[in-house]
Parts: C-alpha cells; sequence; structure tokens
C-alpha cells in the first residue's frame, strides 16, 4: 500500500516462504487469505504455491494443512522432517496464526527437523479498543487520546470508503495474534450511539475488511440507547420495554454481521449514562445486554472503570483508588455467563506506575478482562519513546493470589487500547509499534519474555538487522519505560500532568480538582496514605500476602511507596537514599538517559531508512526537551516545598 508503513511484515520476512514451494490443503475463507498470502510471496520471491496437490505431487517444503472443518480453533502445530516443515489447524484461524509463526521463525523454519509442536493462546480474546469517534469531537479530536492522527476507521463522518489500510491493519493485527476489535470510544456520543441502529451497515463495512483475519469486530454502545434511539422513556434494564428494545436491535447488529462480536459498555462513568440513575446495579446493567447477546453468541464487556468524578480534594477519607473494588465486589457471581467485567490494570488510570488493580483477585465468580493502555496518554503520548512490554509484563505475572497471576485470572481476555491511527507510521512515533505488537503477542502468552518479544519485533520490522542496529534498537527501548518514569511523577505518586490533555508537567494541575487524584505534598512530606491504620484502607482490599506488604512503609516497594503512604522528605528507602533525595537524582539521571538514548538513535542513521530515522530523530528533540521540563519543574517544586537542598548542589 503506497505511504504506508509495512510495519512488522516488510516484504522481507516473506522471503523464506516466498523462495520456497508451499502446499495448502483445505478450503474456507481463512484458508483463502493463507493462500493469498503465500501466493503474494511466491509471486514476489519466485517460489510456487499449490492448493491441494492430487497423490504423488511435487516435492514441497512447507505444507499448511486444515484439518477440521471450522475456522473456530487457533491452535495450530509446527513441526518439520523429511524436508518439509508442515503447520496443521484443525481451525482456519489456527492455520493463519501457523502461518505467521513461520514467518516470524523465517529461514530457521527451513532447517533441519524438528518434532511437531503445538501453539496454542493462553487467553482466548486478545481485542484492541479504538476510542474513535466517527465525527471530530470539539475537545478530544477525532480519536479521543489518541496520538497517530485521526481515525483508521471513520473518515469525514461515516466509515471509510477505501478500506485499504483497514485490511492491512487487520493483517498487522492478525500477525501478532489479536482477535477482536472494538471500533468506537467508549464515551458515546450522539452520532456514534447510532451505529448500533441506523448506521449499523458501516461497521458491517469495516467487520467485511477485518472478517478475512480472523478477527471480530466489537461495538461500544452507550446505556442510554433505547431512549436516544428508541424514544422510550427508560432506560431501565428490569423494564421489559426496555429489554424488548435491546433484544430487537442486538438482532440487527446480528443480520448486518453474523459474528458480531459483543458490546464494550462505559456506563455511570465520567458522564456516561448507567444503571444509577434507576436504582439498579451494575450486574442488572450488565446482564440485561448480556441477554440480548446471549442468543447470538455475543459477550457485553462491561468496564469496571466506575468513581466519583466530584470529589473535594479536602476529604482525605474519600479515596478513588477504592472505587472500583468498592462497587463491584458485592456483585461477584451476579454476573452472567456471557458478561465479562472488564478491569483496568491498576485501580487508577494508566499512570506510570500502579500496583495491579485489588479488584482482578476479588471476583472469583466473574469473568474478568483486564484493559492496559497502548495509546500512551500518560506515558509520553507517542512523542516520547515509552516501550511498555516490561510494565505490561511485571502486571500480567503479578501473583495475585494463591498462585494465580494476572494474566492467568483475565479468563474473560486481555485488552489494550489502541495506539493506532490513519499516521503512515500507524502509531505517530515509529517506536511505538513495538508497543501494539507486543501487546498481541504477550495477550497470547502473558508470561512471555518481553525482551524475547522485542527481540522477535526488531527481525521482523529490521529483517536481517546487523548487530549495532540490533543492540541500537534495545538500547533505546529496554529501559525506555523506566527512564520515563524517573523524570516523571515520582515513587507511584501518579498524574502532576497537565489537566485535559495530560502532557507535560503539572504538579498541583489536579491537586485542588475534584478529580481524585492527589499527591498531598505539603512542607513534612508527600504520597496517600491508603494503609488500614491509618489511611483509606485501600491496601485492605487486597488478599495476602499483599494487604500486609502494601499496609507498612517497611516492606512497600520502594517504587509505590508514595501511592501506599504518606511519608516525610527524609524518610530512609530501601535504596538508602531519603525521599527527596531520590526525587531529585532520578530525574536528573531520567534526563541523561533520555540523551543518551538520543545519542545512540542518532548513531544507528544508515542502519534505519531515512524517513523512520529522522521521524524518530525529531521526537527525540521533543521528548528531551519535555524531559527536561519535568525535571526542572519537580525538583524545583520539591525544593522550595520541602527547603531541603540537593546533596549534589545541583541546579534545582
Ligand atoms: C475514554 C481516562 C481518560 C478518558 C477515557 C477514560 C476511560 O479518564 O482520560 O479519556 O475515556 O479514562 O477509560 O473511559
Amino acid at each position: 500500500m503506497r505511504g504506508v508503513d509495512p510495519a512488522w511484515l516488510p516484504d522481507g520476512v516473506f522471503r523464506p516462504i516466498g523462495t520456497r514451494r508451499t502446499l495448502i490443503r483445505g478450503s474456507g475463507p481463512l484458508v483463502d487469505t493463507v493462500h493469498t498470502e503465500v501466493a503474494g510471496a511466491c509471486a514476489r520471491f519466485g517460489g510456487r504455491v499449490d492448493l491441494d496437490a492430487g497423490p504423488g505431487g511435487a516435492a514441497y517444503d512447507l505444507a499448511l494443512e486444515l484439518t477440521g472443518d471450522g475456522d473456530g480453533s487457533e491452535a495450530f502445530t509446527c513441526g518439520r522432517a523429511d524436508g518439509r516443515t508442515t503447520v496443521t489447524a484443525s481451525g482456519g484461524r489456527g492455520l493463519l496464526y501457523g502461518l505467521f509463526h513461520v514467518v516470524r521463525l523465517g529461514e530457521a523454519a527451513f532447517q533441519g527437523a524438528y518434532p511437531p509442536e503445538l501453539f496454542r493462546p493462553r487467553v482466548a480474546l486478545r481485542m484492541l479498543d479504538h476510542w474513535d469517534n466517527v465525527a471530530v469531537h470539539p475537545v478530544m479530536g477525532q480519536v479521543e487520546r489518541g496520538y497517530a492522527g485521526g481515525s483508521l476507521f471513520w473518515q469525514d463522518g461515516r466509515a471509510r470508503g477505501d478500506l485499504e489500510r483497514v485490511r492491512a491493519y487487520g493483517r498487522l493485527l492478525a500477525a501478532c495474534g489479536i482477535n477482536a476489535v472494538a471500533v468506537n470510544n467508549v464515551n458515546v456520543h450522539a452520532t456514534e450511539a447510532r451505529l448500533l441502529t441506523d448506521r449499523i451497515g458501516e461497521v458491517a463495512e469495516i467487520a467485511g475488511a477485518l472478517r478475512p483475519y480472523g478477527i471480530r469486530t466489537h461495538l461500544s454502545v452507550t446505556f442510554a440507547a433505547p431512549v436516544v434511539l428508541g424514544g422510550l422513556a427508560s432506560a431501565d434494564p428490569l423494564d421489559a420495554e426496555v429489554r424488548a428494545w435491546w433484544a430487537r436491535a442486538v438482532a440487527g447488529v446480528y443480520a448486518a454481521i453474523p459474528d458480531f462480536g459483543g458490546f464494550v459498555v462505559k456506563a455511570d462513568s465520567e458522564g456516561q449514562p448507567g444503571p444509577f440513575a434507576y436504582g439498579r446495579t451494575h450486574a442488572d446493567g450488565a446482564n440485561m445486554l448480556a441477554a440480548a447477546l446471549e442468543p447470538h453468541g455475543g459477550t457485553v464487556h462491561w468496564r469496571a472503570f466506575v468513581y466519583d468524578h466530584r470529589q473535594d480534594w479536602r476529604d482525605r477519607t474519600t479515596d478513588r483508588a477504592r472505587a472500583a473494588y468498592d462497587h463491584f465486589v458485592p456483585l461477584d457471581g451476579e454476573f452472567a455467563d456471557n458478561a465479562v467485567l472488564q478491569i483496568k490494570h491498576g485501580p487508577l488510570d494508566f499512570q506510570v506506575r500502579e500496583p495491579v488493580s485489588p479488584l482482578i483477585g476479588a471476583m472469583p465468580g466473574t469473568r474478568l478482562a483486564v484493559e492496559l493502555q497502548a495509546t500512551q496518554e500518560y506515558t509520553g503520548q507517542q512523542r516520547h519513546v515509552c516501550w511498555l512490554g516490561p510494565m505490561w509484563s511485571e502486571v500480567l505475572r503479578f501473583p495475585v493470589e494463591q498462585g494465580s497471576s494476572v494474566g492467568e485470572l483475565a479468563r474473560g481476555g486481555l485488552v489494550a487500547v489502541s495506539n493506532v491511527g490513519d499516521d503512515p507510521f500507524w502509531t505517530g512515533h515509529p517506536l511505538a509499534q513495538a508497543n501494539l505488537y507486543t501487546f498481541g503477542r504477550l495477550a497470547w502468552q502473558p508470561d512471555a519474555d518481553p525482551a524475547a518479544v522485542l527481540d522477535e519485533w526488531i527481525r521482523l520490522t529490521f529483517p536481517d538487522p546487523p548487530e549495532p542496529l540490533t543492540d541500537g534498537l534495545h538500547a533505546v527501548l529496554d529501559g525506555s519505560w523506566r527512564t520515563y518514569e524517573k523524570y516523571t511523577a515520582p515513587l507511584g505518586v501518579g498524574f502532576m500532568v497537565q489537566p485535559g490533555h495530560h502532557y507535560g508537567p503539572s504538579v498541583d494541575g489536579y491537586e485542588y480538582s475534584p478529580w481524585g487524584t492527589y499527591h498531598f505534598a505539603d512542607r513534612d512530606g508527600l504520597g496517600v496514605d491508603r494503609s488500614r491504620a491509618t489511611g483509606t484502607g485501600y491496601a485492605g482490599q487486597y488478599g495476602k500476602p499483599w494487604s500486609e506488604v502494601y499496609e507498612s512503609t517497611d516492606t512497600c516497594p520502594d517504587e509505590l511507596l508514595l501511592f501506599f503512604h504518606h511519608v516525610s522528605y527524609g524518610h530512609m528507602l530501601h535504596s538508602g537514599t531519603t525521599v527527596i533525595q531520590h526525587i531529585y537524582d532520578t530525574h536528573f539521571e531520567g534526563v541523561e538517559e533520555v540523551e543518551a538514548a538520543r545519542e545512540v538513535w542518532a548513531s544507528l542513521a544508515g542502519l534505519v531508512d531515512p524517513a523512520r530515522h529522522a521521524r524518530v530523530a525529531e521526537l527525540f528533540e521533543e521528548q528531551l526537551r519535555s524531559a527536561r521540563e519535568w525535571r526542572d519543574q519537580i525538583n524545583s517544586y520539591f525544593f522550595r516545598k520541602s527547603g531541603v537542598p540537593d546533596a549534589h548542589g545541583r541546579r534545582i
């Protein structure tokens, strides 16, 4: 496709397949996709592909065999014997994932012999939520918290006529294992609400472009739809008329999109309507939609991001971090089987450092999905390099209870807010592509080593990378999340961003506001006391051992200290440094690390294509400017509050 970056599927990665002879066995829409991919590779590189060769056919280097008749199963085996690499799958999706597995292996797929190995995703639903508006919103723009241009799906007030890029997107997603996409913002405005009814045909067009890559389409809907679209007087989930309206609406959706995935709902949150208005619970609300979707095989993803955004900052007993647990734990066991509670990975809002949400371990009777944020709302907005693989891996491997990790408890799926738009590099910052790829691969296997995933991304995006390029990319990306953490809000306290757009520092930006995100800095210290003994009691929402670990400053990890405790500036961290000196030191280090990364990137000129190199180089200038701004504002602020000078006499 002209002018659009091939991301992790440049032509070169198909060379090993495209120069060989491939046999494809089976039929069905996804087998057709597999055939198209292999035939395209052969056309470029001179190989050959046959469909269902008869007996005594030619010798093949690669066989891709569908052994069942369904498109459902995602598992595949891959092995090599007698000079032939064989992929088998009982479903078309499995065959497609098997093909991309061979692409990832490259030449190694065709070397020696190895026994058939079974590959299957650990998490059944691996979804991207797009916060895209059809129309351009006056405040939020077209993509809410979008840093990669306009929407990939919607243009000029309707679904794009030319869906070539959407197809290319589906292909990239399949190649990293993603199988579901929600195509519109969870804040559902008037235009977007109609996608559910009279504009469902446009959603069907998008679904048609994603389907060949095994991706099911989901839609965000407003809880008030029966009122705003149906003209009913109420949206009460227990009202028979309301339920009948939803049943009809859902039947209309499935008539247009037979493999529709389901709904995503943000209710009673940040101004979105919900069941509270009718004195009903969130289980009542979710179950009403689940009942409408159930006959068609659909699922409702009901978001747990429910909190009071009209808080009084002087009231130190109210704690936004507690809200999701307080609202939802009493409802455990009440949600229908096809209702999934979708929980942000941390209790607040995608900060650079948060503890894992205690809700994830507290609802054994409910299917949970865990939501991550690939779009970098609070992590540099795709102007800063911030590879989130290590953070997501820490979250997904976190042992919540009795040895179960977050990745294992996410039985209802792993979801990320997409970082993609209509930008030619897809993600604004070309290196932010690594976040999208890493999410897909971690969703497939949550305990995968993120460094190995990054290696994979490097080998695909830059085929046959010379060693200095691989080393350089690792040097720039590996530690970039921790670097970002160093120069922004310290020790888990969060926020300190400019209100509204959330880019750049403003230490008190949200301090005297109703949003519930405070640091409580005064002349003596800072941090939020969330202990049971003297604070909001949030630490008590965890099971053991975490409720005890977080309760005491003696055991609370340094990186979360200010999330859980209000301490003096002189408080000694486990690292052996005082809190105030840690703030100064990390902010100087963070900027130095950005300077070093910028130099490494400069040294890669000539190893990376010029357009990509120039874009990243330009963005590094902004990252450095911003990192210095963060450093100087945070350090001066805390010097003035505390009166404690820097031990090394630096300018603060
Ligand atoms: C889509 C945060 C963001 C909002 C977002 C919300 C959510 O508050 O700033 O833009 O709304 O999270 O996750 O629903």
